[in-house]
């Protein structure tokens, strides 16, 4: 059985006290892997380290060097890409596609850091004094310190790694807690810091669970000068008030209950297309799906018809079948949370347009973590799974009447990551993306990502905005420089 260690100070270690928790296949619950859990001990050791690096040899490179080891890193990911792809197939159970696009854009998010920080320039001010002499006013961005990143386990390399390479690019050393669900990524990444010659104590990786384990560790430890965490809401709530002891900044990337609005204008098959992924992508596990789907009354009939179709052709299968276009959801646990809202949904009167239970699977597959996707249609705003976050292959579809109506029901609970618009309507589609409470907001597409720009959450869906230059300004501090001419 695989074993999969922490990383610390550039070596692959087993958690100081011996313990280790178990990995389960998505696909069958059999045992894939043993995980060495971090004591409290070496969640110390892996920030020491990280402190020490950050003094040491990173400090005293270049920015050109940093960037050329952040570029090479992105080169190994790339030779390395099929371990990369095994790894997270393993551990989540994602279709082969799936997999493949995560983990290229593992390799593109230290592409694009090492690019920002080579080319962003810092402010300049002149200024006047009495004296007619002047001054000049310039920034410097320093790194923030020893950041902790904790990680879901939903896209494990894509995600890890939207944090790991600007800290890096910024000058940062990290400390990064994977989701006890996907370890093994995050030690294969290790593998490809000592490969491409990233100093020891840069990139630490120590491995448990949240609260009383590594998670609650490395939140509360005082080297840890920032902390930039994915994952659900209230779990961020957790971590801001670990972060609250010590002062210390915090970007949170937290959940959704995002809407997608369908104009009756639409193209429908660009429409039903686009809601085919949002919803269902990824078993719907992603942060940026769609659970609530709004279609403008004349269209909703034929929308409603036309996604079921297409829903009831996703061939749901292990990734070892290049046909299958669904794997199963992350584990059982993740499962009975997704088919208790199943069952919700029927109590409260839910029509079930397609799915609703779990697929007849063969063999030892039947012992995985499977749902069938699920369209549900017939309940009102207040129903439970149209208010919260399920994370899972599914989504209800409501009728709407007017722009102002659709709006105000997009609008009206507490999450605000994403939304996407369906219309040919230009104008209109300008003024419901303006009007709609979201941080990232797609016209007629989808998870269409320019990593240059602004990312993150509205309202309880995240703090903070990481992407491109924006991710800046967290992972640096920006000093201003006044002088006297
Ligand atoms: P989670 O909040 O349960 O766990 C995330 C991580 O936090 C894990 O590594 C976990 O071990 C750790 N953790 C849990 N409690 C902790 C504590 N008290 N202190 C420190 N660490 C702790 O989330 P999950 O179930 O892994 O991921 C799914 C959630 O993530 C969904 O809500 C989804 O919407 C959200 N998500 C958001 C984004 C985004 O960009 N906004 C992206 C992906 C996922
Ligand atoms: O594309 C990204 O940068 C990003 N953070 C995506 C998040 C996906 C959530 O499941």
């Amino acid at each position: 059985m695989l074993q999969v260690r922490n990383f610390i100070d550039g070596a692959l270690v087993d958690g100081s006290e011996g313990r280790t928790f178990e990995k389960r296949s998505p696909l069958d619950n059999s045992l894939i892997a043993s995980v060495a859990e971090a004591s409290r001990a070496d969640v110390d050791r892996a920030v020491l380290a990280a402190k020490r690096a950050l003094k040491g040899p990173w400090k005293k490179m270049t920015l050109a060097e940093r960037v050329a080891l952040l570029e090479r890193v992105a080169d190994e990911m790339t030779r390395r890409f099929e371990d990369f792809v095994a790894a997270e197939i393993a551990d989540t159970g994602m279709p082969r596609m799936t997999a493949e696009h995560m983990c290229a854009r593992g390799a593109a998010n230290f592409r694009i850091f090492a690019d920002v920080v080579k080319n962003v320039p810092t402010e300049c001010f002149e200024m006047a004094t009495p004296d007619g002499r002047g001054a000049l006013n310039y920034a410097l961005r320093r790194p923030v310190g020893v950041v902790g990143v904790i990680c879901p386990w939903n896209a494990p390399l894509l995600l890890m790694t939207w944090k790991v390479a600007p800290a890096l690019a910024c000058g940062d050393t990290v400390v990064v807690k994977p989701s006890e669900e996907t370890p093994q990524v995050a030690a294969l990444l290790g593998e490809v810091m000592n490969a491409v010659g990233i100093p020891a104590g840069v990139y630490n990786v120590v491995h448990g669970f949240g609260p009383g384990s590594t998670g609650e560790f490395l939140t509360t430890h005082p080297g840890v000068a920032a902390i930039t965490f994915t994952g659900e809401t209230r779990t961020g709530a957790a971590i801001m008030k670990a972060a609250a002891d010590g002062a210390r900044p915090v970007s949170l990337e937290m959940g959704g209950k995002n809407p997608a609005i369908v104009f009756a204008d639409a193209d429908l098959d660009a429409a039903i297309e686009g809601t085919l992924r949002s919803a269902f992508l990824n078993t719907g596990q992603v942060c940026l799906g769609t659970e609530r789907v709004f279609v403008e009354r004349p269209f909703f009939d034929t929308f409603v018809a036309a996604l079921k179709t297409a829903v009831e052709k996703l061939k749901i299968g292990p990734p070892s079948d290049p046909t299958s276009r669904m794997g199963p959801l992350i584990s059982l646990e993740h499962r009975a949370k997704v088919l208790s809202y199943y069952a919700k949904a029927v109590e409260e009167g839910a029509t079930v347009v397609t799915g609703g239970g779990i697929p007849d699977m063969p063999g030892d597959l039947a012992e995985g973590a499977w749902v069938q996707p699920t369209i549900w249609t017939g309940l009102s705003d207040d129903a439970a799974i149209a208010r919260e976050e399920i994370f899972g292959p599914c989504c209800h579809v409501f009728p709407f009447d007017t722009e102002e109506e659709v709006i105000e029901r997009a609008n009206a609970l507490d999450y605000g990551l994403s939304a996407a618009i369906w219309t040919r309507d230009l104008a209109r589609a300008h003024r419901v993306a303006a009007e709609v409470e979201a941080g990232v907001v797609w016209v007629n597409s989808w998870f269409l990502r320019d990593l240059r720009t602004a990312f993150g959450g509205a309202k309880t869906s995240g703090i903070g905005r990481e992407g491109g230059v924006h991710s800046l300004e967290f992972y640096t501090e920006l000093k201003n420089v006044c002088v006297k001419l």
